[in-house]
């Protein structure tokens, strides 16, 4: 199978050939199946005869999301519809919705990354395992269900919408691994510590993505719910989750760069970077059938490592992911990543990992409020004790963003908590 350590241990040259034969196959499909890239190509005056290895991947042009908001719905599909089994679909909040399809052999292909995933975050037959990412266009609920049907683990589709429901069955079914986002994870903790239920969960994993996260979040997760969490990436244009997941030693996302290329470009330049080097990820599908995609830009911040793993697999490795660059916020002209509040509120034992940051603009001046909610077991209303803690959050926020911030701490449980993708910023500017 597919999934199993063997084909993950493939030596960097093997890889090397595979992706190369791969992606030669690629061209040549797209070419005669994909009028877009056809007209792209011959605007560049590439033929599909110019690529013969990997290498040649740069000659290539990049794909972006509005070219799939251009040609929505189907206008990048490379197959008639009668070949496509499914359809997932991007939320569309900030435009038209991107739209993907998959040929059952896509389906089979995702599963398949999906399996080694999850068998890599420790998820065997053996396991019980609650899939509470949405299920519907979103691809993190059905893309996880088959991943760990592959594997033989009985799946519990609960989908997000009913954390009490959630908790009972996860003590009822004995539930050992939880696929979700963290944090729902993180409100499930929470639920499961007010009903008195912490210590009778079997949980013993959890895969966590679909949203950028910290180490220091999963230490916390780990920590309260006293289990392993790892760390699963992907998106809906390359697959959906699947595309890549971190081992028991958290030291970057293996990328099943078998079936997605990956290439870190630099932002400026788009010019692909060394290794550790910072920069925008590209994806190129090496053997989708639906909609395939070349150096897809996906917005997401981070470095590659070729190195071999301590794990023992060989695959390339993504730095977990600080954000997106489009989610970066330049508050009075410094960077800003809501990642970098998450991070430095979870060395703070007196909050809960939970903010909200506002943003706005006073006299042409960037003003930034976070709400930061007061851990229950340290819950004071003691004015002195209150401005003190004030102070100690705005030192740990200035020392990790560089910037001063009006810190507004809130009382426990009162800002919302999200199923799926949270939310952090409301960004006032943007309205002005
Ligand atoms: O979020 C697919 C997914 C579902 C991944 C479940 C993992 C688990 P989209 O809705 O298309 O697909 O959103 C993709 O989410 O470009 C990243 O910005 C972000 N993202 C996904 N996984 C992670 C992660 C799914 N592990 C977008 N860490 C991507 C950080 C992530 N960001």
């Amino acid at each position: 199978m597919i999934w199993n350590e063997t084909k993950e241990c493939m030596s960097r040259d093997e890889m090397h050939n595979l992706q190369s034969k791969r992606l030669i196959k690629l061209v040549d499909y797209v070419y005669h199946n994909v009028e877009f890239y056809r007209k792209k190509m011959q605007a560049v005056g590439l033929l599909p005869c110019d690529i013969k290895a990997i290498e040649d991947i740069t000659k290539l042009p990049f794909t972006t999301k509005d070219d799939l908001r251009d040609n929505y719905p189907f206008g990048l599909f490379a197959v008639p519809n009668s070949e496509i089994v499914r359809i997932h679909a991007s939320s569309g909040t900030t435009g038209k919705a991107t739209v993907v399809g998959y040929t059952r052999r896509d389906i089979e292909i995702w599963s398949e990354c999906v399996a080694r995933c999850f068998t890599m975050a420790g998820v065997s037959k053996d396991d019980i395992i609650q899939v509470a990412y949405g299920y519907g266009l979103f691809t993190g609920g059905l893309g996880a269900h088959n991943g760990a049907e592959k594997i033989g683990a009985t799946v519990v589709p609960m989908s997000t919408g009913n954390s009490k429901k959630l908790t009972t069955m996860m003590v009822d079914f004995g539930a050992t691994a939880i696929a979700c986002t963290p944090s729902y994870l993180l409100h499930i903790s929470e639920v499961l510590a007010e009903e008195g239920l912490l210590d009778k969960i079997k949980l013993k994993n959890a895969i966590c993505g679909a949203e950028p996260w910290t180490d220091q979040m999963r230490l916390e997760i780990e920590k309260r719910l006293n289990i392993r969490a790892f760390d699963i990436y992907g998106l809906s244009e390359i697959m959906g989750p699947g595309v890549a997941c971190d081992c028991k030693f958290h030291k970057g996302l293996h990328v099943c760069e078998d079936h997605f290329y990956p290439e870190v470009l630099d932002t400026k330049t788009l010019i692909p970077v060394a290794d550790g080097v910072l920069g925008e990820l590209a994806f190129t599908t090496l053997t989708k059938e639906g909609i395939p995609l070349i150096r897809y830009r996906t917005k997401d911040l981070t470095s590659i490592d070729h190195s071999a793993c301590e794990c023992g697999r060989t695959s390339a490795r993504i730095s977990k992911f600080k954000g997106r660059s489009d989610d970066m916020l330049i508050i009075r002209g410094v960077n800003v990543f809501p990642s970098q509040i998450e991070a430095a509120l979870c060395e703070l034992d007196e909050v809960t990992p939970h903010y909200m940051m506002i943003v706005d603009r006073v006299n042409n001046l960037d003003t930034l409020e976070i709400q930061v909610e007061l851990n229950p077991n340290y819950y004071t209303d003691e004015v002195r004790v209150l401005e003190s803690l004030t102070k100690k959050i705005a030192h740990t926020i200035q020392q990790a963003l560089g910037i001063n911030a009006k810190i507004k701490i809130v009382e426990p449980q009162t800002l919302v908590r999200s199923q799926g993708k949270a939310v952090h910023v409301i960004d006032n500017r943007k309205l002005i």
